[in-house]
């Protein structure tokens, strides 16, 4: 009974959605867990790009069965673009080939409203977030006041059920927020609408996936955002409000410990992070525009869902042992390794100075990492272009011995590292 949970181990945009694209090669269901349309995963397949935010990444793969899960939260909106997105670009995406939770909770535009308004008055401590109303829409389904998918069934209570909720939304809006109320009658004459385009994909996908993995069907979880994104295990407040590290996945699907058989994490061979909190590791200045690009290149680091630019720093190994650990991660894939030819030095950050002391685990977590400053250990670098290699010993001594020494430091072994966005552009490491 497989079941193989990909998970960020930073703060997201590891590249998780072209791991899950070569992974679902062998898989029969995708599943995504956690989050909503806040997520961007790439896939680069020949000449074509996928930006995908809600459908799992591995759909491009004809034979899978696509699962979105309980722990995620739906717009509507974008599922009905991305499906016909991919429909547009010969991707079949019917609800026999893609399934929505009963449980899983919708976002509405009186959440986005609600999102931006509170980003607002939250001044200069504000999370960045992507403003997809991710926040409140988990906030109302912790509050027991959220509305699900199955609500969609029933189109009369619907109706009324989003009325009520966006009367409620615009109470704060406008009370606390003194911001204006959105037209509860538009949107819940929209909702109803799309209640009616969405009903056919919503199904009992818990059971469906249990039945798949009882038959020995491989499934394939796809986690969205990064470790220290998680509401619990993130730097909070500075996270998201979905469980985005491994045990997520078996909440956000339903299904127990025991398929578990891999957990796949996924690292960039650099940081990167969008919206605000600690960064330990961040740099500026010419080093940080060689790391994230100018903007040209699809993947320079900008995001994918807001375009916002990503802050970038050297690879910290001191969050990646501790996303290892939380996740309980078996084998890690390191991707963006061709971004680092050139620099003539690597760095690695191994520990932490905190006055006197020098911390290599955290004591009480990644939440307050204000007081740290990152202790490196330089790595030589390469010059040569790596995007053509494909064999392991085809790749230079130092790239080699960057993979081999996060290996090392961290217990867990570098399976595959990526040398492109293309899905041929990796290296198995032997
Ligand atoms: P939210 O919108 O409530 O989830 O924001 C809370 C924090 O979570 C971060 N977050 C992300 N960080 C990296 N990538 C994400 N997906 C997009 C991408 C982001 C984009 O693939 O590039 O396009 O800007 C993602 N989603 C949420 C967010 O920045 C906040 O720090
Ligand atoms: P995700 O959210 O973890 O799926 O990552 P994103 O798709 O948001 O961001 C990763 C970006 O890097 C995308 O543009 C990918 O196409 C790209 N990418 C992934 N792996 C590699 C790689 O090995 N090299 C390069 N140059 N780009 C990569
Ligand atoms: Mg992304």
């Amino acid at each position: 009974m497989p079941l193989d949970v990909v998970i960020g181990t930073q703060w997201g945009d590891e590249g998780k959605g072209r791991i899950v694209d070569l992974l679902a090669a062998q898989a029969d269901i995708v599943a995504r867990f956690n989050g909503g349309d806040n997520a961007g995963h790439t896939v680069t397949v020949g000449s074509r790009t996928f930006k995908l935010h809600l459908i799992p990444s591995g759909i491009i793969h004809p034979h899978t069965i696509g699962v979105m899960g309980n722990g995620m939260v739906i717009n509507p909106v974008t599922f009905i673009n991305e499906v016909e997105m991919l429909q547009a670009a010969g991707v079949a995406a019917g609800p026999d080939r893609l399934r929505i939770s009963y449980a899983a909770h919708l976002i509405t535009p009186a959440h986005r409203a609600l999102d931006a308004a509170q980003e607002a008055a939250r001044g200069q401590a504000q999370i960045g977030t992507t403003g997809r109303g991710i926040g409140p829409a988990y906030t109302g389904k912790t509050s027991r006041n959220g509305l699900r998918m199955e609500d969609m069934l029933d189109p009369a209570s619907f109706y009324k059920k989003m009325k009520q909720h966006v009367e409620e939304i615009n109470m704060m809006l406008k009370s606390m927020y003194r911001v204006d109320p959105l037209d509860e009658n538009a949107v819940a004459r929209e909702y109803a609408k799309l209640a009616v385009q969405l009903a056919p994909y919503i199904a009992d996908t818990g059971g469906l996936v249990h039945q798949a993995l009882r038959q020995g069907k491989r499934v394939l979880a796809e986690g969205a955002q990064g470790t220290l994104l998680d509401l619990d295990h993130g730097t909070y407040p500075y996270v998201t409000s979905s469980y985005a590290t491994a045990a997520g996945a078996l909440v956000g699907l339903g299904v127990g410990i025991v398929p578990v058989e891999r957990v796949i994490g996924v690292t960039k061979a650099f940081q990167t992070r969008v919206g605000a909190g600690p960064f330990p590791t961040e740099v500026f200045g010419k080093t940080a525009e060689r790391l994230r690009g100018t903007g040209k290149n699809p993947w320079d680091e900008f995001g994918t869902t807001t375009g916002r630019p990503r802050r970038v720093g050297w690879l910290d190994g001191v969050l990646l042992r501790y996303a290892l650990r939380v996740n309980g991660v078996t084998e890690l894939m390191v991707t963006k390794m061709d971004i680092l030819s050139g620099l003539s030095n690597l760095r690695l950050c191994t520990a932490y100075q905190h006055g006197s002391q020098v911390v290599s685990e955290l004591p009480m977590g990644p939440a307050n990492l204000a007081p740290y400053e990152p202790i490196y250990e330089e790595l030589a670098g390469w010059e040569e272009e790596i995007t053509a290699v494909r064999r392991w010993e085809d790749l230079p001594e130092a790239a080699r011995a960057y993979a081999c020494r996060l290996s090392e430091f961290c217990g867990v072994p570098v399976r595959r590292v990526s040398v492109g966005p293309e899905r041929e552009q990796v290296v198995e490491v032997p």
